[in-house]
């Protein structure tokens, strides 16, 4: 994978704050945008910026999905110069605004078109926001009808552990900047066995749902280390039956097959008889007793039984 091409990209007031912190922990390794129409968003002087709008508003898209779409599509030129190179294009939006919402999909859609694999994480709004659940509703669909996968995070979920980890939930409680780094890591580092972008394009063409997991834990409890991961604030999510599976396993000095086995064999034992699974692993000096693991997860029945009802 050397020389792959990540670009993170923010959409909206929530997604660019998660963008600029994923950024951060990621390091140079990868590119961002920042999109919005709101200037309070671009206070981060190391990524490109797409401006919906003009400098001197500062209302958003005002909760309009259309608007949002709109000014997207006229950023359409700056969008196919900005994508020529990349490969992978992780997107953060929160739903249920304007701009996350409209522009969103939008985005996703022309990053599609220009040749690049789409992983989108997508707020959903806490059930107590009627309206903003509603508008979600709306826009869901069409973006993950844009990308190639598309992850759910609930807010309530990640608000819920935002505060056992003593963590602003606006902030992503820490936890979406540990998902995307740990996809980065997965795609931009050669591994004992080496995955690349054509390893994800393969499992991500599978027909049906599809996820992500990040887990991290103890090398030698391949089922908490399942369990961390499947603790993360997303929606509900069953794995059974899923028809393909690119799981990384990166772990310390120590790492042995016989723990790598042991956790694919864990990530693995719902999944369909004949599934395809793409296994790499990987030692890094910086896990000490510890191992990450990754997973992007196809193939699933009626998006896995995820539901936002
Ligand atoms: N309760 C609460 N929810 C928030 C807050 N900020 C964002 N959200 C949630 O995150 C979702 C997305 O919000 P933003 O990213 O700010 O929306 P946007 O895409 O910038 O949309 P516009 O500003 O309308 O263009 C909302 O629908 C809310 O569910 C906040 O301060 N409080
Ligand atoms: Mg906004």
């Amino acid at each position: 994978m050397d020389g792959a091409q990540i670009l993170i990209a923010g959409v909206g007031g929530l997604g660019c704050s998660w963008a600029k912190r994923a950024h951060i922990v990621c390091g140079n390794n990868v590119d961002l945008v920042l999109i919005d129409a709101d200037e309070a968003s671009f206070d981060y002087d190391q990524a490109h910026l797409i401006r919906l709008g003009k400098q001197s508003e500062d209302s958003g898209c005002a909760a309009l999905p259309p608007l949002g779409e709109q000014r997207m599509r006229n950023a359409s030129g700056i969008v196919r110069k900005l994508l020529s190179d990349v490969e992978l294009v992780i997107i953060l939006a929160g739903l249920g605004g304007g701009t996350g919402t409209g522009a969103g999909p939008e985005f996703a859609r022309q990053a599609r078109l220009a040749g690049a694999i789409v992983i989108t994480i997508a707020a959903i709004p806490f059930e107590a926001q009627e309206t903003r659940v509603k508008v979600s509703k709306e826009g869901l669909p069409k973006l993950e009808s844009n990308s190639d996968v598309c992850v759910r995070l609930e807010l309530d979920r990640l608000a819920w552990q935002a505060r056992e980890r003593g963590i602003d939930w606006r902030l992503g409680a820490s936890w979406v900047e540990e998902f995307v780094e740990g996809l980065v890591r997965t795609l931009l580092r050669l591994g004992l066995i080496n995955l690349d972008m054509m390893d994800l394009k393969t499992i991500v063409g599978h027909p049906g749902g599809s996820t992500l997991l990040v887990g991290q834990g103890d090398p030698n409890d391949a089922f908490s280390l399942l369990d961390d991961a499947m603790g993360a604030p997303l929606a509900n999510l069953s794995f059974d039956g899923a028809k393909a599976c690119l799981l990384q396993i990166e772990g310390g000095n120590g790492m042995t097959v016989g723990q790598v086995g042991a956790i694919a064999d864990a990530f693995t034992s719902k999944f369909h008889d004949d599934a395809q699974v793409i296994l790499g692993a990987r030692v890094s000096d910086d896990l000490v007793g510890r191992i990450r693991v990754v997973a992007v997860v196809s193939g699933l029945d009626e998006l896995g039984g995820i539901s936002i009802d």
